[in-house]
């Protein structure tokens, strides 16, 4: 039988919106167009058809970062949260759904608060209320953009902070940016404060390669659909047939790199404006980053943690860290 906490259940969740700036869609777009090579930034993914695709990637074969990473967290989650410790505030940025907090939350004992950080509202609302109605948790729900700098408000609870950033989403930032988001998340905790975040590793390139290029073209279709929702969202003429779905690990980078080559020299007409591609070109839509044993530590040493713990799969393939504010 699970351990109920002693107190009475929390009514409802309580919803905080700090209004994140809402992204310029055009914008982006046209700048990262009007650039040589072009780009288009991978958020743009995340509309509600992509954001069906990406759940029907993580449920593919070759994908085995979110079923290893769920593995990692059922297999380990007393020991991450005894070094969370009591009375903990999970704070989770980018929580989506909620459903891998749910795997820390059905062994918690004892009071929690657990903040949701996503920056769609109606996601939060949704996943805040189904985890307050679930768990015998304080829930604050937090309406903010976690990519830029953000203030949490007063929080109640006196145990210590966690940030919770699992699915490898730290592998879209590039080194550069990588700092920067641990710097920003080190200004939301206080000594002794940590962070669990899942890692994807580097790897035989046989098996990168195979996760992003899965054998039902749903990673394909997952890529294109940017190009969909462009026509969708802002007006564009791009024909999705004309352009095809490539992903390599670059070894030099320690990354996964995604872009669509137009099949075909073509003009689209996006926003009013008009670009040409060239037959054969590309257009960069996502890098994924893998890291090494160490590269992590360079990274986050800079920036006020230390690495307590380390959890991973047999293979080695994904990690999950907890690192605590020095
Ligand atoms: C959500 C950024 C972790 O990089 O593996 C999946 C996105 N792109 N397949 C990843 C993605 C292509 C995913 N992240």
């Amino acid at each position: 039988m699970r351990m109920r906490p002693a107190r009475a259940p929390h009514a409802g969740a309580r919803i905080i919106d700090l209004h994140p700036p809402q992204a310029d869609l055009r914008a982006e777009v046209l700048e990262g167009l009007r650039k040589d090579p072009k780009e288009l930034p991978p958020k743009l993914f995340y509309d509600a058809e992509g954001s069906v695709l990406f759940e029907e990637i993580t449920t593919l074969p070759e994908y085995y970062l979110t079923r290893t990473e769920i593995g990692i967290l059922q297999a380990n989650a007393n020991a991450m949260l005894s070094r969370i410790g009591e009375s903990p505030t999970l704070i989770e940025f980018g929580s989506g759904s909620s459903t891998k907090v749910r795997i820390l939350l059905d062994r918690l004992a004892g009071p929690a608060t657990y903040v949701p950080v996503d920056i769609s509202a109606v996601a939060l609302t949704a996943a805040a209320e189904a985890i307050a109605a679930d768990y015998h948790v304080r829930v604050i729900g937090i309406c903010a953009d976690y990519s830029r700098e953000f203030t949490l408000p007063p929080l109640p609870g006196s145990g210590r902070r966690t940030i919770f950033f699992p699915g490898s989403n730290l592998g879209n930032l590039n080194p550069q940016e990588a700092a920067s988001f641990f710097v920003r998340s080190w200004k939301l905790l206080r000594k002794g404060d940590g962070m669990l975040i899942g890692i994807d590793r580097q790897k035989d390139p046989a098996i990168l390669n195979a996760a992003y290029n899965d054998s039902r073209g749903i990673t394909a279709q997952f890529n294109k659909n940017i190009l969909g929702r462009i026509n969708r969202a802002i007006g564009a003429d791009f024909d999705l047939a004309a352009f095809e779905h490539v992903a390599f690990y670059n070894d030099a980078e320690s990354r996964i790199e995604m872009h669509l080559r137009s099949t075909r020299q073509q003009d689209v007409t996006v926003a009013g404006e008009r670009f040409s591609f060239r037959s054969g070109e590309t257009s960069h839509t996502e890098n994924s980053y893998k890291y090494g044993e160490g590269d992590l530590e360079t990274l986050i040493r800079g920036s006020g943690f230390r690495t307590v713990e380390t959890w991973s799969d047999a293979a080695k393939w994904f990690s999950v860290y907890y690192l605590r504010v020095y």
